[in-house]
């Protein structure tokens, strides 16, 4: 299916996986442009598999893809991606399911796809923002951001951000097999490697929002992941 694919990873989103894919595929229905939203389900004991097995049953712009256990956002994220290039798609977007990113932004990035190969959704550039993070969470993502931008000197604001739209190209060309982070690192080290390759990466600003139900997945370890893999990313580079 040519068109944009809207990749959902979830790990028990029992609580917002329905009305997130409700909200969203107006959403994507009025870019005119073909469109499925993949659901990539780690086994979440919650019964999120299951909501998303009755969606897909309901709506045709569905489909789900299971996998047995919990491996991370980055497996997930590249088992959707392989789908969706094997499928034909010439836009593949990144979004939580836990209302961060809000659907209503969804039109916005794709548009600016048509003049970018990769359209972060930024935090961190003018009109951009977080609502209701505490301060400690507000230090993280900025110090992590600011890190990460010196140490690998590139000139993108929010590299760690998770919502994302990808021209097929990108993905064609940075060796997805190669890539190893999660977390955090997972999305520095997709934007860095499609930086390094001479793409074009455009930001627009998002507001982005405390999750709407359910439990964070963010340990300490996929920070400190994240920390440590960013030198080695710049030395790999
Ligand atoms: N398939 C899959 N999805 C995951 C995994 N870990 C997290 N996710 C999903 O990835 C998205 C982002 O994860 P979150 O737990 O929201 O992590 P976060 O957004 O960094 O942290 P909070 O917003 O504080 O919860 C959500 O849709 C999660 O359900 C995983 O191991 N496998
Ligand atoms: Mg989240």
């Amino acid at each position: 299916m040519p068109g944009v694919w809207l990749i959902l990873p979830t790990y028990n989103e029992a609580d917002n996986l329905e009305a997130l894919v409700r909200a969203v595929l107006p959403q994507l229905e009025g870019t005119g442009l073909a469109h499925t939203v993949l659901v990539v389900d780690d086994g979440s004991p919650d019964g999120t598999g299951e909501i998303a097995d009755r969606l897909a049953a309901d709506l045709s712009p569905v489909r789900v893809l299971h996998r047995a256990r919990k491996q991370g956002l980055g497996r997930a994220y590249l088992a959707g991606f392989e789908l969706a290039l094997d499928a034909g798609a010439d836009l593949v977007m990144e979004m939580d399911a836990d209302f961060s990113h809000d659907p209503r932004d969804v039109p916005r990035l794709i548009a600016a796809a048509g003049a970018a190969d990769l359209v972060l959704g930024s935090r961190y550039v003018p009109g951009g923002g977080v609502e209701n993070w505490g301060l400690r969470r507000r230090l993280l993502s900025r110090g992590g951001c600011a890190y990460a931008r010196v140490l690998l000197g590139v000139p993108v604001r929010d590299l760690t951000g998770g919502f994302k739209c990808f021209n097929r190209r990108v993905l064609e060309a940075i060796d997805l097999a190669d890539v190893r982070a999660d977390g955090y690192a997972f999305q520095i080290e997709l934007t860095y490697r499609a930086v390094r390759a001479g793409f074009r990466v455009a930001e627009v600003p998002i507001l982005f929002r405390e999750r709407r139900d359910g439990a964070s997945k963010m340990t300490a370890r996929v920070t400190l992941e994240a920390v440590w893999k960013v030198p080695t990313l710049r030395l790999r580079g």
